[in-house]
């Protein structure tokens, strides 16, 4: 699905986490939708119609101080 995508989110280790990565996941140009799953380590993130960059996302997680990257 072209409109989705996914990451593995490693470092989060409780519920706060899971907000901090869903709300700068958001913040992400192209964004719509995020939700993050502590016990899988996914992140699920619905696109906007323009898309988002990929990188852009990985950053963002990274930025708070966790790691990610983009699972294919
Ligand atoms: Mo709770 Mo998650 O202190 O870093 S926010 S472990």
């Amino acid at each position: 699905d072209p409109s989705t995508l996914d990451l593995e989110v490693e470092g989060m280790t409780c519920a706060s986490c899971v907000r901090r990565v869903e709300t700068a996941l958001a913040k992400v140009p192209g964004v719509s939708q995020a939700s993050v799953n502590l016990a899988t380590r996914r992140a699920h993130v619905t696109l906007a119609a323009e898309g988002a960059d990929p990188e852009a996302l990985v950053a963002a997680i990274e930025k708070r101080g966790y790691q990610a990257h983009v699972l294919r």
